[in-house]
């Protein structure tokens, strides 16, 4: 990776320090910030296993050890998970695995967000049918960009509008492999870490099994992702004493040959602690290759697309999602699916997961503007076309086209019409207007001689929603 965009860690990571880590890029020196927090208080960190109660780390690798829990109570661990930037975003399967580092970063631990710059390029056949179409280091780089910002973004927002106390959270890692596999010698890589691992046990992965017995096999480049992956565990486990990875269970392959690597190197026991895959109501995989993707970047899912995409989720996948996707505590959630079964009509269940997981990846602002385009769009009262912008509202609708209209005094509901287009010349206008298919700002008007009347038919902020019919939508942009 250029060394323009190299991800730096700013970062005074004592347990007692007194400043905050500053996640930041290199590409943009100027924003590097280090905020100063006045809690000097280690941290206490707790046993994160407990979330097998909301459904999360329900696969544990290596299974049934009595240490894992001690050694998560006997201060705060080092915990990874890596995210390969083979899109420009993230999407919803990804956020079950980052909101599970942040549940880490809230008992106590330090988070690692890795951002697989160099696995990227490799391409993990995890998961995949098919041989990935390979990716260019540009493109790479671009990605790189977009996940950090992603990522740094979430933590944030999770920071300042979910966990919301006094007591600052520890601070998180947001870094890139092609950070050290950039200047490593492929023959020392070989020669050293390479031989620790065994053809058998890389042939018996999962991943490699189904791809062998498929007609169009595996190469080379993706056989050995796993061995990327592996050295990633040593290598952090070196650097900052990690003893933990994080992953999809589709991820627990090569979280065992990392586990295997490193106790082979040093001896030492890590472990994997797996979140299940969320998948489609008719078992598909979310994620970016099957199709469904729903992303974490505005530009490609706006906040009220993925407010929209929550809402319109079964009833029968609320309670699982609110305890997956949400860090509402436990008895909250409860109280939420007593109200929702109670009258299971109001979706409350729906708005509660939507409006969490809109706030957690786009803020209160994302959530906010969710929340405005929502009732523009549902609620049908003129009020709420009032506190859109015209980009907003056509942003809203999508398909409708828009006129401009320079308002003179006197115009009519039928002038109107014609004038932003949307009835036809003629006699025929009157009659849909008089029939009751013609709608302004929501309302129906039968009369086509009516004037506009400035704040009913023309709103305060210069914008008029027209409707023909029953979703012929037109929107008329005021100008004088
Ligand atoms: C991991 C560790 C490394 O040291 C280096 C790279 C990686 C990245 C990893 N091999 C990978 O490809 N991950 S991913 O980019 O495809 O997904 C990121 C995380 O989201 C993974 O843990 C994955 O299991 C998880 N994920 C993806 N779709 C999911 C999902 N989790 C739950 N449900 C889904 N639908």
């Amino acid at each position: 990776m250029a060394a323009s965009t190299r991800i730096n860690v700013c970062a005074i990571t004592s347990r007692y320090s007194k400043f905050r880590i500053c996640i930041s890029h290199m590409s943009r020196p100027n924003k590097i910030h280090c905020h100063q927090i006045n809690c000097i208080r280690p941290y206490a960190s707790s046993n994160i296993l407990t979330l097998h109660e909301r459904g999360i780390f329900n696969d544990i690798f290596p299974d049934g050890s009595d240490e894992l829990p001690k050694l998560l109570i006997s201060g705060p661990q080092h915990i990874y998970c890596g995210f390969d930037p083979t899109a420009d975003s993230l999407h919803i399967g990804n956020l079950l695995a980052l909101i599970s580092l942040i549940h880490c970063q809230r008992a106590g631990h330090n988070s690692i967000a890795l951002i697989g710059g160099a696995t990227a390029l490799i391409g993990d056949p995890s998961g995949k049918t098919k041989e990935r179409d390979p990716l260019s280091k540009s493109a790479a780089e671009s990605n790189i960009r977009c996940i950090h910002d992603s990522l740094t973004r979430i933590f944030s927002n999770h920071e300042r509008c979910i966990w919301k106390k006094d007591k600052p959270l520890p601070p998180v890692r947001i870094l890139n492999n092609m950070d050290w596999y950039k200047d490593k010698n492929l023959i020392d890589f070989l020669s050293t870490v390479g031989r620790y691992f065994r053809m058998g046990t890389m042939l018996s992965r999962h991943s490699v099994k189904t791809r062998l017995k498929s007609p169009e096999g595996m190469n080379l480049t993706e056989f050995l992702y796993q061995a990327f992956q592996a050295y990633d565990f040593y290598h952090l486990h070196k650097k900052y004493g990690c003893q933990i990875q994080i992953g999809g269970t589709d991820q627990l392959g090569n979280i065992m040959a990392g586990h295997e690597l490193i106790s082979r190197i040093t001896e030492k026991q890590v472990y994997g602690l797996a979140v299940p895959l969320v998948t489609t109501t008719t078992g598909d995989k979310l994620g970016k290759t099957e199709g469904n993707a729903v992303w974490l970047n505005a530009d490609k899912t706006s906040s009220f697309e993925l407010f929209q995409y929550f809402i319109r989720l079964p009833d029968i996948q609320m309670e699982r999602y609110l305890k997956l996707f949400t860090f509402l505590p436990m008895n909250e959630i409860e109280d939420t699916m007593r109200k929702h079964r109670n009258k299971p009509e109001n979706r409350t269940a729906q708005k509660k997961l939507a409006e969490q997981v809109t706030l957690l990846v786009h803020g209160d602002e994302g959530l906010n503007k969710a929340i405005r385009f929502t009732n523009a769009l549902y609620s049908g009262s003129p009020e709420t076309l009032q506190q859109l912008s015209g980009a907003e509202l056509k942003g809203l609708f999508k398909s409708a086209p828009s006129t401009v209209v320079t308002l003179e005094p006197g115009i009519t509901i039928l002038q109107l019409g014609r004038l932003a287009n949307c009835l036809p010349q003629g006699g025929k206008a009157e009659q849909i207007i008089r029939d009751g298919g013609f709608h302004v700002n929501y309302k129906k008007v039968t009369n086509p001689n009516q004037v506009l009347l400035q704040g009913e038919h023309i709103l305060c902020n210069d914008l008029t929603l027209l409707k023909v019919g029953k979703k012929n939508y037109h929107i008329v942009q005021w100008v004088y």
